[in-house]
């Protein structure tokens, strides 16, 4: 057989296998793993080198207008592109509704401007802030099964958020068509309770950013959401956790067999609150939502990825310029809830992650793979991305372990303009990345036109599926027989 590709002699790690192998592809397939493949029209040698998986980034904010109306700094070809530098191949961005919007031409509007930029492959999780009209009735149904499946919805951000009743309403909604619904889980009164007391005492640079969101916000609409993920038999993900207290209540959840999955992101497990300590304006580059928080929570968070209580690493990417479009939209002396939140991520999520988990050895290079590849695969259902396996997408990242880098204040290929992790010398670095069987980095140069990647279109996946187990008030046999599924 003569393959269009062969990855000669790499070491190949999956998230339950280490082993020496050429990998053949065809037609933008892995279609052979095995010794001494030949007769390709293309070879890359690849030994002494780690070959991967592309990573898939489940979480990032892309070409995306915030609850606020402060716009990305990125279009989908500079986040794609900066994602592909970093070895990612896959990405889940938003499709965000504002109030008002129907959902419908918000997904059509996301999916014109990813299909002209993106380089590497896509899909939404469709955002609901307004569930009047036609949009949970009509457009929610049909975007889920035309591939869209899963849903985020906001605790807090007074333009977004939704109420309880119609957090529970989207809920059944997802149930009764299956797709995920994630959440950002802050209790939104107590933040808006604390930015005003602050305020008023006069507290109003960058870092009391941290106070402001206090870690009972988290705990809180973490317990809810678990609570009403339960009562309704919906599987749920938690996104960006950040406090011990919080892997708990999911830890416990599991336990009981809700179906809850979680995530947490580099900016939890390499930075602390001192990092948001100093009142300059420079902090705000830091800013985000969760804040980072203690030390003892990086340690639970640790072990919370080892045990498999947290099951993904995402990078939240939420870039915005350290200027007047971004971070300073409402000037330089604006108070900290008048900063929009996050920063980028998504090129160094991988190589921050390897430095870590491989390079200085915490976790290891199967748990690596699982956490930033193929658990968001499979728990989003993105058929053939994730994993090297026969038939699978060959999207893969080639790294050498060996290369370092310190990371300079404007190195990234986003468009933020800033990298927060300055300064930092990490160790590995994906040299070489592949989408669909094609070279789209190789040395440091991009090969891919913006328009390549392309959408996933995924189907009803094992995650999706409710647990079956009905509480009493929804089950009808317990119930006087109502029937509210
Ligand atoms: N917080 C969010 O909720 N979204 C984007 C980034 C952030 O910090
Ligand atoms: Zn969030
Ligand atoms: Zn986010």
């Amino acid at each position: 057989m003569q393959y269009e590709l062969v990855i000669k002699g790499g070491k190949i790690a999956t998230q339950s296998d280490i082993f020496t192998a050429d990998i053949g592809i065809s037609a933008g397939k892995i279609v052979a793993i095995g010794a001494n493949l030949s007769s390709a029209k293309q070879e890359i040698n690849a030994h002494g080198k780690w070959v991967l998986p592309g990573g898939v980034d489940s979480h990032c904010h892309i070409e995306q207008l915030s609850g606020a109306g402060i716009m990305n700094a990125d279009s989908f070809e500079t986040a794609t592109r900066s994602a592909a530098y970093g070895g990612t191949t896959s990405v889940i961005s938003f499709a965000a509704q504002h109030v008002g919007m129907r959902l419908n031409k918000v997904v059509a509007d996301y999916a014109k401007l990813a299909q002209q930029g993106a380089i590497i492959d896509y899909a939404f999780h469709i955002i609901v802030a307004d569930i009047s009209d036609k949009n949970l009735s009509e457009d929610l149904p049909k975007l889920i099964s035309q591939g869209h499946r899963s849903i985020k919805i906001f605790t807090t951000y007074d333009k977004v958020r939704l109420q309880d009743e119609q957090i529970l309403d989207t809920l059944l909604c997802a149930r009764e068509n299956g797709a995920l619904v994630c959440f950002h889980a802050e209790n939104d009164g107590l933040l808006r309770w604390m930015s005003k007391k602050l305020l008023q005492k006069g507290y109003s640079t960058p870092n009391f950013h941290v106070q402001s969101h206090p870690r009972i916000a988290e705990i809180e609409a973490i317990n809810r959401m678990i609570q009403f993920s339960k009562f309704i038999d919906q599987p749920i993900v938690i996104f960006h956790v950040s406090t011990i207290e919080g892997i708990e209540l999911i830890r416990a959840a599991q336990t009981e067999g809700i179906k809850v999955f979680a995530e947490t992101c580099p900016h939890y497990l390499f930075m602390d609150a001192d990092e948001l300590a100093s009142p300059k304006i420079e902090t705000a580059k830091k800013l985000c939502s969760p804040p980072q928080r203690r030390k003892a929570d990086q340690h639970a968070l640790w072990d919370a990825l080892e045990r498999g209580d947290l099951q993904i690493i995402s990078s939240d990417h939420a870039p915005y310029r350290f200027d007047e479009t971004g971070k300073l939209s409402n000037g330089a002396n604006a108070p900290f809830n008048a900063i929009a939140n996050g920063m980028p991520g998504l090129e160094l999520r991988l190589p921050l992650m390897f430095d870590a988990m491989v390079s200085r050895g915490k976790l290891g290079i199967k748990k690596f793979v699982e956490l930033t590849a193929t658990a968001p695969a499979q728990i989003y259902n993105l058929a053939g991305k994730g994993s090297i396996c026969i038939g699978a997408d060959a999207d893969i990242a080639i790294w050498d372990g060996e290369k370092q880098v310190t990371l300079g204040e404007n190195d990234l290929h986003d468009n933020t303009g800033y990298n927060p992790f300055v300064g930092r010398t990490i160790k590995g670095w994906p040299e070489t990345v592949l989408l669909g069987g094609n070279i789209i980095i190789h040395n440091g140069e991009l090969k891919a036109k913006p328009g390549s990647g392309k959408f996933i279109n995924r189907a009803m996946g094992e995650s999706m599926r409710p647990t079956g187990n009905l509480v009493s008030e929804m089950n009808p046999e317990l119930n006087f027989g109502a029937e509210i599924y």
